[in-house]
């Protein structure tokens, strides 16, 4: 499958409504400790506004919730993925996008067959604590080689300043949270993503 090269991570269906109708076709929306029936309120939301943008919604971790809410997507990180079930995600026909930080996770992911794998972080970032330092861009090279035409999503500290180097390297599309949360003008640097990733597209 082909993934769009701009893969906009966000936490609430609020930035969903607020950056989706810019034009970004491939979204996650990553929650964290959040009452269920609120996370289900969001997935609802953010599915309503994708469905009318023609936006691919991918889920983070509620891969229950992304069932009973007629997703098609969800993303699981390797303790997520030990904790699910994969086959009733598959026979519910969800597609599936995993986390990997080494080859031992690699081959976890690989093993379920999943529709991508996210190999970050390729730089620092400060959205989440990780035990692995700063990927680099060459073990995208590899990443990319040995997982052939399986997309590969890249993740960590990615700016619109840093794409031509993920790309260059083999990535097929680059996940961003805080170069567009955390920028003093979302919606802009929105358009700057979707332009700098035209090429790739
Ligand atoms: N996994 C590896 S790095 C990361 C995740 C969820 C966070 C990426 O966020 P940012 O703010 O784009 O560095
Ligand atoms: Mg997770």
């Amino acid at each position: 499958m082909k993934l769009d090269p701009f893969y906009l991570i966000v936490d609430s269906s609020d930035w969903i409504a607020r950056l989706v109708p810019l034009g970004v076709k491939l979204v996650q929306l990553r929650i964290k400790d959040q009452p269920d029936v609120d996370i289900a309120r969001q997935i609802r939301e953010a599915k309503s506004v994708c469905a009318d943008h023609g936006c691919q919604l991918v889920v983070n971790d509620y891969w229950q919730l992304a069932i009973s809410e007629g997703c098609d997507f969800v993303h699981l990180g390797q303790e997520d993925l030990a904790d699910a079930d994969v086959d009733a995600i598959r026979k519910a026909g969800l597609k599936l996008g995993v986390s990997t930080h080494d080859g031992a996770e690699l081959s976890t992911a690989l093993a379920v067959q999943p529709e991508y794998v996210a190999l970050g972080p390729v730089y620092p970032t400060v959205t989440k604590e990780l035990k692995w330092a700063p990927q680099g861009l060459e073990k995208i090279t590899r990443w990319k080689a040995d997982i052939g035409d399986l997309p590969l999503v890249t993740i960590g500290g990615l700016t619109v300043e840093r794409l031509s180097g993920v790309f260059e390297h083999g990535a097929d599309s680059a996940a961003v949270i805080t170069d567009i949360t955390r920028n003093s003008d979302p919606e802009a640097r929105t358009r700057e993503w979707i332009s700098a990733t035209k090429t790739w597209r």
